[in-house]
C-alpha cells in the first residue's frame, strides 16, 4: 500500500494543552508520526512518497472561505502584536452569545476555535496545508485505480468543521478527500470513522447531504470529548436524513462490542453501495491509550482492516488520533496490513 507523507508536520508542535486543569505537553506530538514511519519500513508496507501542493482549492470545497483565510493569516495578525506564544482562545460565542466574525484577532481566535485543543503556532498553517495535501495526493492515487492508499496526515482532521477547529484538528483531511472523490466523478462516498472520539467536524460538514455517508464508532459523547455531538439519534437532516450513523459505546468497551458495531456499520455501508470509502483512521481505542477508555488490543486492529477489506470497495485511509506513541505505529499499520491480507 502506498503511503503519502510530508515532513512539514515537524514544524507544528504546540507547547501546551489543558489536561485535568493543568497545562501539559500535548499528547498529539511529532513523535507519533515517527512511530508509524518506522513500522511502515519495518514491515515493508510499500513506498512512502511526498505529496504535491494542491493549495487551498480542495480545502475550500468543505471549509468556509473566512475560516481558511483565518487559519492562513492568524499567526501574522497575532505576531504583529509582538506575541510569541501559540495562539489560544480565551472567549467563545457559545449558546447564542454571538455569531459574527470579530475584527480583532483576539475575538477571531475564539470565534473559529471550539476548544483550547488546537493552538496555532508560526508554522501550523504549513503543516495543516501539507497534511491536507497528503490526503488529496492519496485520494488521487485511489481515484486513478489503486485498491487503497494511506495518507499519513498530521495534524489530524476529523474534529474540524466547516468553520471550526479543535481537538488537535484544523482542516478536515478526510472530508477534503471525500469531496475530492466526488469532484473526480464518484457519486457516493462513505466516511467510516474508527477513531475513539466522535468525528464531530465530519458529521457537521456532511449532515445535510446524501452523497457522503458518515458512519462513526466512538466513545459516548455523554461522557467523552467532543461531548456535544455523536449521539445515536443524530441521523442527518434534510436530504441527509439517514446518511449519518453513530455508534456511541460505553466506557471500557472491548472488541466484542466494538467489532459488533463495526459489523453493523459495514452492513449499512454495503447497502449504501459507495464508489469508495474514506477511513478516518485513528487507533486511540487501544487499551493502553493515555487519554481514552476503550480496550482494543493490538492484534484486533488487524481484524478491523480485514473487515473493512471485505467491503471490496476502493479505500483511502486517513490518519487521525492515537496517543500511545510506542504502540501507535504497530496499531496503525495493523489495520493497513489486515486490509491487504484480504484479497479482492
Ligand atoms: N482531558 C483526536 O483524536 N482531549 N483528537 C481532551 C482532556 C481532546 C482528540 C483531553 C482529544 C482530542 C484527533
Ligand atoms: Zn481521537
Amino acid at each position: 500500500m502506498l503511503t503519502v507523507y510530508s515532513d512539514d508536520h515537524r514544524h507544528h508542535f504546540p507547547k501546551y494543552e489543558l489536561f485535568n486543569g493543568e497545562l501539559v505537553t500535548p499528547f498529539e506530538s511529532p513523535a507519533r508520526v515517527e512511530s508509524v514511519l518506522k513500522r511502515i519500513r519495518g514491515v515493508g508496507l510499500g513506498d512512502v512518497v511526498k505529496p504535491e501542493n494542491y493549495g487551498t482549492e480542495p480545502i475550500a470545497r468543505v471549509h468556509a472561505p473566512n475560516f481558511v483565510k483565518y487559519l492562513q493569516t492568524a499567526w501574522d495578525q497575532w505576531s504583529a502584536l509582538d506575541r510569541t506564544h501559540d495562539i489560544l482562545p480565551f472567549v467563545f460565542p457559545v449558546h447564542g452569545l454571538g455569531h459574527t466574525e470579530p475584527d480583532h484577532i483576539d475575538g477571531k481566535v475564539g470565534y473559529f476555535a471550539f476548544d483550547t485543543g488546537a493552538p496555532i503556532g508560526p508554522h501550523t498553517w504549513q503543516a495543516v496545508q501539507s497534511s491536507a495535501n497528503c490526503a488529496v495526493a492519496a485520494q488521487k492515487h485511489v481515484a486513478a485505480g489503486a485498491r487503497s492508499a494511506f495518507a499519513l496526515c498530521r495534524p489530524p482532521g476529523h474534529h474540524a468543521g466547516s468553520a471550526t477547529h479543535g481537538g488537535y484538528c484544523y482542516v478536515n483531511n478526510a472530508a477534503v478527500a471525500a469531496q475530492a472523490f466526488l469532484d473526480d466523478g464518484a457519486k457516493r462516498v462513505t466516511i467510516l470513522d474508527i477513531d475513539y472520539h466522535h468525528g464531530n467536524g465530519t458529521q457537521e460538514i456532511f449532515y445535510r447531504r446524501s452523497d457522503v455517508q458518515f458512519v462513526s464508532i466512538h466513545a459516548d459523547p455523554k461522557r467523552e470529548f467532543p461531548y456535544f455531538l455523536g449521539n445515536q439519534d443524530e441521523r442527518g437532516s434534510a436530504a441527509g436524513l439517514g446518511y449519518t450513523l453513530n455508534y456511541p459505546l460505553a466506557d471500557f468497551s472491548e472488541f466484542d462490542v466494538w467489532g459488533a458495531a463495526l459489523e453493523h456499520g459495514l452492513k449499512q455501508i454495503a447497502e449504501y453501495s459507495p464508489d469508495c470509502v474514506v477511513v478516518s483512521h485513528g487507533v486511540d481505542a487501544f487499551e493502553d491509550d493515555p487519554i481514552s477508555r476503550f480496550r482494543l488490543k493490538s492484534e484486533e486492529f488487524l481484524r478491523i482492516g480485514e473487515a473493512i477489506a471485505r467491503l471490496n470497495v476502493p479505500t483511502l485511509f486517513v490518519l487521525e488520533g492515537g496517543y500511545d506513541v510506542d504502540a501507535f505505529g504497530v496499531n496503525v499499520v495493523n489495520v493497513l496490513q489486515g486490509f491487504e491480507a484480504v484479497k479482492p
